[in-house]
């Protein structure tokens, strides 16, 4: 007879094909269930964090849900960076979990769903009349709030016999918000009466308008009033057509970009949450711009924000592209008189720097010239971030995919190539990440390098420190010993573990790169470059945050 364990492994099959994880006393009958009785590919990870991040990355750059499953205890509070992450961010998997018998604590369990609870998560534990129905119910919170959700598995009643295993229903899932009240008609109306006259409009979006698939929506949008676009960090290439977009607002953004934002007389927000550095701690828009947002949240997300239409980014642009054809709306042409290629410049830096160690710009310049274009980019925290966020293209939301920035972490690079390359098996996945992050998500070089092999590439940016702490607190004056790293041979640790290393201490050994790149995935080995980059040249998106905290 089906076991509990079986029960959930089974149900989860009819929601999700992949599962990421360690092993471990608590979750052994469920692996064996799910190994046996299941088609879901299991991958084993081999830091609990990574079990979290894989399956977050997985849905980041597919938008199917995954899972990640540990042990009880131990196991499962080393998920808790992750786990918070992953709340912080909105993203949905379930995390299948041991945890603590029926019949009470043993001297080595902890209070999991306190836990869990602590960092924002829910917790649904299977008993034996259950599993299966709480094991749907578990995925259906999972999608429908779009949050990590636990599914604990007591140690007692892992292996007890349930039965046969019962259909499991489909999740149901709310529509998309519409903004159909009269209050939300009469605001649509409004603001394409504004949008019709302005003269130089302005349409922002984020990660919201990506995952309600309003890209050709606001395309046709800005097409209508001929509006000029720009994305946050995480939105970027949103928008269909890049002829007239500045690309990244915020820190990430080029200067002359950022001043044209300050123009605009009427901007609308799509899907971005505003956050502090999209925002330019203050200073991306001008107090004369006519500042609009929409959004599913219950409230506008900033306090410049004058006016809020809460609904789905999609729905509201194809209502606003209605009315705009109802006014016989002209473009403005503005975004015409413009020219992108100026206003998107960045300075590439001089190649080497007076430490004689790498420029990162240029660096990070030429890797974005010879990068596979089919490629999901996968990033960890910190300093490091401005150099694949300014120089890299982007071609949809979904392959940049930062884990960590949400809860302000670090150390959570490298299991999400692992996640990553499962969910797009067609690209290629790029990890970008410091040496500081790198050598804390260490244990998951190895599960990347075995999962992504010739489809998967890393660039460990090495200035030998916690960059970000020199930056921030090194400049101010405090003591610098606990921000160094002694210089770490990254590129040796990647042949460790099956990888090729390079050591880039010159432009010209990014050369191995290019042959890189134009060799077949399966013919190529999983290729880490070890940039030893110099830490004296500050990105201007941490310079900005030096500014705000001084
Ligand atoms: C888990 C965690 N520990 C510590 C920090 C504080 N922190 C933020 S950035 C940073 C430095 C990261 O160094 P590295 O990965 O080498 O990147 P760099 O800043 O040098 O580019 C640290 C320690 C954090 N954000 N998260």
């Amino acid at each position: 007879m089906p076991s509990v364990s079986a029960h959930v492994a089974i149900t989860l099959a009819s929601h999700l094909d992949n599962v990421f994880g360690v092993m471990g006393n608590g979750n052994a009958y469920f692996l064996d269930a799910l190994e046996r009785q299941t088609d879901v590919r299991y991958t084993p990870v081999r830091h609990e964090a990574g079990a979290v991040v894989a399956a977050d990355a997985h849905f980041r750059a597919s938008g199917r849900i995954a899972a990640g499953t540990t042990t009880y205890g131990a196991g499962f509070t080393n998920t808790l960076t992750a786990l918070a992450e992953a709340v912080q961010a909105h993203v949905p998997l379930i995390l299948v979990v041991g945890d603590e018998p029926t019949s009470g604590p043993r001297p080595w369990d902890v209070d999991q769903i306190a836990l869990a609870s602590a960092v924002g998560a829910r917790t649904y534990t299977v008993g034996r009349a259950d599993a299966a129905a709480t094991t749907a119910i578990a995925v259906e919170h999972a999608l429908a709030y779009s949050v990590p959700t636990v599914l604990a598995i007591p140690y007692d009643v892992a292996r007890l016999d349930a039965g046969p295993v019962p259909e499991a229903p489909q999740p149901q899932l709310p529509g998309p918000l519409a903004p159909h009240d009269e209050f939300g008609r009469t605001q649509v109306a409004r603001l394409a009466r504004a949008l019709a006259t302005a003269e130089r409009p302005f349409l922002l979006a984020g990660r919201g308008a990506w995952l309600a698939g309003a890209g050709e929506s606001l395309g046709e949008l800005a097409d209508a009033i001929g509006a000029v676009t720009a994305s946050t960090a995480l939105g970027r290439g949103v928008f269909p057509d890049g002829r007239f977009d500045l690309g990244v607002t915020g820190g990430f953004g080029a200067d002359g970009a950022m001043e044209l934002v300050r123009d605009a007389d009427v901007a609308v927000v799509f899907g971005a949450s505003l956050n502090q550095f999209t925002m330019r701690f203050g200073h991306l828009f001008s107090p004369e711009t006519q500042l609009m947002q929409v959004d599913t949240a219950p409230a506008a997300t900033h306090p410049h924000v004058g006016g809020f239409i809460r609904g789905d980014a999609r729905l509201v642009a194809d209502q606003l592209v209605s009315a705009l054809r109802e006014l016989r709306a002209e473009p403005s042409g503005w975004r015409e008189s413009l020219d992108f290629q100026a206003l998107t410049y960045r300075p590439e830096g001089d190649g080497i720097a007076a430490d004689g160690r790498l420029d990162p710009r240029t660096v990070a310049k030429r890797i974005g010239e010879l990068l596979p274009e089919e490629r999901v980019v996968v990033s960890d925290g910190g300093h490091f971030i401005g150099w694949a966020n300014m120089y890299w293209p982007v071609a949809s939301p979904d392959r940049m995919i930062m884990v960590g920035t949400a809860f302000q972490s670090i150390g959570l690079g490298m299991p999400s190539v692992v996640g990553a390359a499962l969910a797009r098996p067609e690209a290629t996945v790029v990890l970008t990440t410091g040496d500081g992050g790198g050598l804390m998500a260490l244990a998951d070089l190895e599960s990347a390098v075995r999962v992504a092999g010739g489809r998967g590439m890393a660039v460990v940016w090495n200035d030998a420190a916690y960059g970000a702490e020199v930056n921030l607190y090194g400049l101010k004056g405090l003591s610098r010993s606990p921000m160094l790293i002694p210089e770490v041979d990254f590129a040796a640790l990647a042949s460790a573990v099956g990888a090729e290393g390079v050591a880039v201490r010159t432009l010209d050994d990014l050369d191995r790169l290019g042959s890189w790149a134009a060799t077949p995935a399966d013919a190529r080995p999983f290729l880490l470059l070890d940039c030893r980059i110099t830490h004296e040249v500050i990105s201007p998106y941490q310079q900005e945050v030096i500014r705000v905290n001084s």
